[in-house]
């Protein structure tokens, strides 16, 4: 018996809080865990393969896509076919939706955004990149999945995670009941929880925001920022700021100890740079769920009602306190 429990016990033990599962999104979040052991394999060893460096194609975002960014997306494309319980991947590597439709599928009920490798531009310099999910389901009740299956408003997630390719890998993962994390322990080759039930801290003193963009932003957010540098020993400033430029790693670490995650709009990134649907929309739901919360600076992402696949937003995300202090300079 491991000391810890395993992702897959974990599913296995939740299953019960859903009267009416019959084992469908189990599988799917089985199917995403052994996708990112493999991914995580690859990414372990980016240094020493050939696979880093760019694959000399650009995807959607018009961005060099680095080797492991098509590895990445290959891997959780293939795993959720073989799986058979999903119908439709909206990846950020592809312009299009992916239907995974299949004899096997052919009666999937969830529909899954992704992106596949966050931060891929850390890969070569060895900084934590990560993967994030959404999971919904499916609204349209035969035949091919539509557009109107996918962009759904955040709230109506089924299910939201990431995995972090840091110092150690972590899944981290919410089903509207809480925060869980689990950490692969290489040596079983098994996601075991080390973070159960986690909790962000309603007030932080840690600030990431790419403060060479602060000429650009909204004059609420510069005043925020001059904010945390301020001299104020009863509230613990000026905060510290970190920023690694890897949402997932980022995000990660204001979950844990308390903190804020800026990405504004700006002149140059007029709807912000992040994506609605497979970076703020998950990380909005998991933040959440441990108890902070998550913007625009005017509404909560879980609120806003998609369009399009790829459109981006705003995103201020992390201790309550934190999030509200900037919501109240933006809307001064
Ligand atoms: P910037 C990585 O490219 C990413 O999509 C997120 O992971 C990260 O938070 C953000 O962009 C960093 O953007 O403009 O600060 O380099």
């Amino acid at each position: 018996m491991t000391a810890f429990k395993t992702l897959g016990q974990f599913i296995i033990e939740k299953q019960a809080d859903f009267p009416y599962a019959k084992g469908e999104f189990s599988r799917l979040l089985r199917d995403i865990g052994i996708a990112a052991k493999i991914v995580n394999r690859e990414v372990n060893k980016a240094g020493l393969a050939d696979i880093i460096g760019s694959a000399g194609k650009m995807n959607i975002q018009g961005e060099g896509q680095q080797k492991l960014d098509v590895y990445a997306d290959e891997q959780f494309i293939a795993a959720l076919r073989s799986g058979g319980e999903c119908c439709v991947v909206a990846s950020e590597e592809h312009e299009n939706p992916i239907s995974i439709q299949s004899e096997v599928s052919k009666n999937a009920k969830y529909v899954v955004c992704i992106d596949p490798l966050d931060g891929s531009s850390n890969i070569d310099v060895n900084v934590s990149v990560g993967t994030v999910f959404s999971i919904y389901r499916r609204t349209s009740t035969s035949g091919e999945a539509t557009s109107a299956d996918i962009l759904q408003k955040g709230a109506l997630q089924v299910a939201a995670g990431y995995i972090v390719y840091g110092s150690s890998t972590m899944l981290v993962y919410t089903t509207g009941r809480g925060v869980n994390g689990f950490t692969l322990d290489p040596s079983i080759g098994e996601f075991c929880l080390s973070h159960p039930d986690i909790k962000i801290p309603t007030q932080g003193r840690i600030y990431s925001v790419n403060e060479g963009n602060y000429r650009k932003f909204p004059e609420g957010v510069k005043k925020y920022i001059k904010y945390c540098e301020e001299e104020d020993n009863e509230t613990g400033r000026p905060y510290t700021a970190r920023y690694i430029g890897s949402l997932v790693a980022d995000i990660h670490r204001n979950l844990l100890l308390g903190g804020v995650f800026l990405y504004p709009n700006s002149s140059s990134h007029t709807n912000g740079k992040l994506r609605l649907m497979y970076e703020a929309n998950p990380v909005a739901f998991i933040v959440e769920q441990a108890g902070g919360k998550a913007s625009d600076g005017v509404q909560r992402i879980l609120d806003i009602t998609p369009t399009e696949l790829h459109q981006r937003t705003a995103l201020y995300c992390g201790s309550t306190d934190m999030v509200d202090k900037i919501e109240e300079y933006l809307q001064e």
